[in-house]
């Protein structure tokens, strides 16, 4: 029988990605949206499976759109996705961190404990969960230090999600995955942030790059490869939590050097040090064991760190060259869904 899945969060990053893949399994997907003044399904339409997903506005702090969400879809699988998921915002927002990436999983959880057990849960947790803990690699066993107000949300998060496995017995998996960028990436977060800028930069539509801490260190996978990790944990006999990184740690100055590079441009005439993009404590250091994801899941990661910037200031380059040539990127036109894939109590047969 088709399997059926449910995404929340499908209209961002992780989002996309997991569609296609999970489209690509033969899975039915589900995903949902929250109502926006600006549609934001741009991801869906990039990767084109927008006209093959099915779509339930629901938002995580209305806890009767969740349940109605997976009363709609009957899920066998549920992603959990959807979140606040920007850590600078967090330090300006963090009561509604809390609400939307914090309770959010618990709501999803317990309609899942009231409508159906039997699905199959996955949680976005993150590498933030361990903070300044170390400067060594971490692994699951690893002591969690968060040092923000949307680290501690995902960490009540990924508590929820361990508490209804063993009080439940629900299937229910956290994913520690860390960084994970592609041409997808929300503009806002680092390393999108900087390939674009680059690539305006190489072509003479901007001038300057503003940045904070140069000095931060990520262990930056590729996002497409780290969905197949999401769909491989529910797959297991049994739920258990992994940590998905590639286990090596680079700066942002690198990334900066790097992605420069690639246009042939020396970085220090273009980068400016912005006192406003600095957080009021950052993560210095973070680096992930695989290990276990490789011996249990069979995942390991393909792409390294020169290859994704290269892959990152390539895509963002091609944009922008289309853009010069007067072409119009999906994100510009008017996108709502043609009506009839969009899922709600009174069109539910
Ligand atoms: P993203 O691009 O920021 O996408 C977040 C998604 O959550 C979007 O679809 C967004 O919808 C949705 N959302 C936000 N607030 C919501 C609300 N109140 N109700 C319903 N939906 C809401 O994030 P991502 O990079 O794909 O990450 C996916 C998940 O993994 C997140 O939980 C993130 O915290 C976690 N994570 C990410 C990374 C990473 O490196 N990417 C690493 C570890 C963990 P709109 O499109 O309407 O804004
Ligand atoms: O920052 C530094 C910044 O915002 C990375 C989310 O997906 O991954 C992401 O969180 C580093 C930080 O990602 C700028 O201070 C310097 O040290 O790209 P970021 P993040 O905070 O690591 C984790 C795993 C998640 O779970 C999150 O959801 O870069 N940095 N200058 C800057 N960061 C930004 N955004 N902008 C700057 O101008």
């Amino acid at each position: 029988m088709t399997k059926r899945a449910l995404i929340t969060g499908i209209t961002g990053q992780d989002g996309a990605y997991l569609a296609k893949f999970l489209l690509d399994k033969g899975y039915e997907v589900y995903g949902t949206y929250r109502r926006v003044s600006t549609p934001n399904f741009w991801r869906l339409q990039a990767l084109g499976i927008f006209e093959k997903i099915n779509l339930i506005p629901a938002d995580l702090v209305d806890a009767a759109s969740i349940i109605e969400a997976i009363k709609i879809a009957e899920p066998d699988e549920v992603y959990h996705l959807a979140a606040q998921s920007f850590v600078g915002a967090s330090f300006e927002q963090p009561i509604g961190t809390g609400d939307i990436t914090g309770l959010g999983v618990t709501r999803i959880l317990e309609a899942i404990r009231q409508i159906n057990p039997e699905i199959k849960f996955y949680n976005a947790a993150t590498s933030e969960l361990y903070g300044n803990g170390s400067n060594k690699p971490v692994n699951e066993e690893s002591p969690f230090k968060p040092a923000s107000p949307y680290a501690a949300a995902k960490l009540y998060g990924y508590w929820m999600t361990r508490i209804y496995r063993e009080a439940y017995g629900i299937f229910a998996c956290n994913g520690i995955l860390f960084n994970h960028e592609s041409p997808l990436r929300g503009l806002e977060f680092v390393t999108r942030k900087i390939s674009n800028a680059v690539a305006k930069i190489a072509l003479g539509i901007e001038k300057e790059l503003r940045l904070g801490n140069l000095d931060a260190k990520r262990d930056w996978g590729y996002a497409p490869e780290y969905v197949e990790a999401m769909w491989l944990m529910l797959q297991q006999k049994e739920p258990d939590d992994y940590v998905i990184a590639t286990n090596e740690s680079h700066s942002v100055r690198e990334f900066v050097e790097k992605a420069f590079d690639i246009v042939d441009l020396d970085w220090q005439e273009y980068v400016k040090i912005d006192k406003r993009f600095f957080r009021p404590i950052d993560v210095n250091f973070l680096q992930g064991d695989y290990s276990k994801a490789k011996k249990k899941l069979g995942w390991e990661p393909k792409v390294r760190f020169n290859k994704l910037v290269e892959i990152m200031v390539k895509a963002d380059l091609e944009r922008w060259e289309r853009w010069l040539n007067g072409e119009r990127f999906p994100w510009d036109a008017p996108n709502y869904p043609n009506e009839t894939r969009i899922l709600t109590r009174g069109l539910r047969v």
